[in-house]
């Protein structure tokens, strides 16, 4: 069954909510939980799905993005899977970028084409979550429905963000709105499991993860004005077209802004963590780097955190934070509710005592720095004694180096801080 379905993973538009991690990549190549990428997260569901075809639509390609995604995914000669990049081309029928995700979707209908599918599985490529898509596409083909949306229940908090249903007696959705006021919300509360009414969440959401039948997306398509599936395509196509809704009980989040993207990461600290990293059967595939194991070194305390491989940590305290690889983290420094991406390359130790003696700043964390409430993305040179304390206290800036975002400080990709520095 799962032959016949083609996975097409939204990759992004412009990525503007995950500036400035978005700066120099496009979103899928965006490091999370300290080894793997945003891409990985759908990539390994439609492996752990056996669902082996797959294009990644990006609205800009970038070096990073190719490299992970040529030096990851190989399946081999005698298979027919692959992981494709698509990037917004200019075409003489295509003037223009990507103007939204039917749009990202129309663009590249030739390539999808080209293959033969019964299904088309839509993903998007900012969600954290570990799902099962045979049993979506398993409960598609039994309900005979021309469109299935994955959704969920939300409080009404956040129901505003999402695009909000309601359904019959069999899951048929038979009203959509995208992103409802907040006076609208009360025309739109649904029937919830006793659990979900428990937590609050009388709203049913899209999940933006939908099944297509391929003549349905082909038909659908050819609509140059529906440049968006929340927008136009889901609430034009109900009460035409039999759409199912299919409930996910699991636990799913959005990582689309640093805010939601920063939560996500630490929240991988956790004891029990609501997304299980450590499962034999949903891995998360990434690139395998053959990094050596982390050295630990002097009277370092480390408490709910995450090290990726490859790190050097020298003397100093870590909580609930996590490191990426090839960090390396000098002596008597202080890490807590921080995520370190870490470094894609090491320097060597001439490399490393040259500088010493010439007063340039080494990659990574410097000796004695305080650091709490940041990002610091790769290949970032922090002197010692640097003080980055975010907090709600901070108001939003952006320089050349780092931008504060929601009292989140994020040290931009490649920056150098100075000896003594101090937000
Ligand atoms: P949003 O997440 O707000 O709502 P959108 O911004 O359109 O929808 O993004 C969906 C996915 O497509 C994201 O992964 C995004 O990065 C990607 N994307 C956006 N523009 C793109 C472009 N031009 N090219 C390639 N990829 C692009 C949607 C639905 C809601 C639903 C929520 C669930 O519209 O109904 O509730 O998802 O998160
Ligand atoms: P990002 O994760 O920030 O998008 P890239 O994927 O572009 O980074 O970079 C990863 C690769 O880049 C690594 O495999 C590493 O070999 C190489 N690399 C980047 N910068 C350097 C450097 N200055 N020296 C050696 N290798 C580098």
């Amino acid at each position: 069954m799962s032959k016949s379905t083609l996975a097409i993973i939204l990759g992004g538009g412009q990525g503007s909510r995950l500036f400035p991690l978005t700066h120099r990549r496009s979103k899928p190549a965006v490091p999370i939980a300290g080894k793997y990428r945003l891409v990985d997260i759908p990539i390994s569901n439609c492996i752990n799905s056996n669902i082996h075809r797959m294009f990644v639509l990006t609205q800009f390609n970038s070096a990073s993005l190719n490299q992970h995604i040529k030096n990851t995914f190989q399946f081999g000669h005698f298979s027919t899977a692959f992981v494709d990049i698509l990037a917004a081309e200019q075409t003489p029928d295509n003037p223009t970028w990507f103007q939204g995700t039917a749009d990202a979707v129309r663009q590249c209908m030739p390539h999808f084409l080209n293959h033969d599918f019964d299904y088309a599985l839509i993903l998007s490529g900012d969600q954290l979550y570990q799902m099962d898509f045979n049993a979506m596409v398993e409960a598609h083909e039994a309900s005979g429905a021309g469109i299935t949306i994955a959704t969920l229940p939300v409080t009404a908090k956040d129901a505003p963000e999402f695009g909000i249903l309601k359904t019959d007696s069999e899951s048929l959705i038979t009203s959509f709105i995208e992103k409802p006021h907040k006076d609208l919300l009360p025309e739109w509360t649904s029937e919830v499991s006793e659990e979900s009414a428990a937590e609050g969440k009388h709203y049913l959401a899209s999940m933006g993860i939908y099944i297509f039948n391929r003549q349905l997306l082909i038909d659908l398509m050819s609509d140059p004005e529906a440049k968006d599936f929340g927008k136009e395509i889901i609430p034009q196509a109900i009460g035409k077209e039999k759409v199912l809704s299919y409930q996910y009980e699991g636990y799913w989040t959005d990582i689309g802004n640093i805010d939601s993207f920063f939560e996500a990461n630490l929240g991988l600290t956790d004891e029990i963590p609501k997304f299980n990293l450590f499962d034999n059967l949903s891995k998360i595939y990434t690139r395998a780097r053959i990094l050596p194991p982390s050295k630990i070194i002097g009277n370092t305390s480390i408490d709910h955190s995450i090290i990726a491989e490859g790190s050097i940590v020298n003397g100093s305290s870590i909580v609930h934070s996590v490191i990426g690889i090839r960090n390396r983290i000098g002596k008597g420094s202080k890490i807590s509710n921080s995520y370190l991406m870490g470094n894609d390359f090491y320097q060597n130790l001439d490399e490393i005592n040259h500088n010493l003696e010439h007063g340039i700043t080494n990659l990574g964390i410097g000796e004695r720095c305080v650091i709490n409430n940041t990002i610091v993305d790769k290949n970032c040179s922090i002197g010692n004694d640097v003080t980055l304390n975010g907090g709600p206290h901070l108001e939003n800036a952006n320089t050349d180096e780092y931008t504060i975002k929601d009292g989140i400080i994020i040290i931009k990709k490649g920056s150098t801080l100075p000896d003594g520095f101090s937000i």
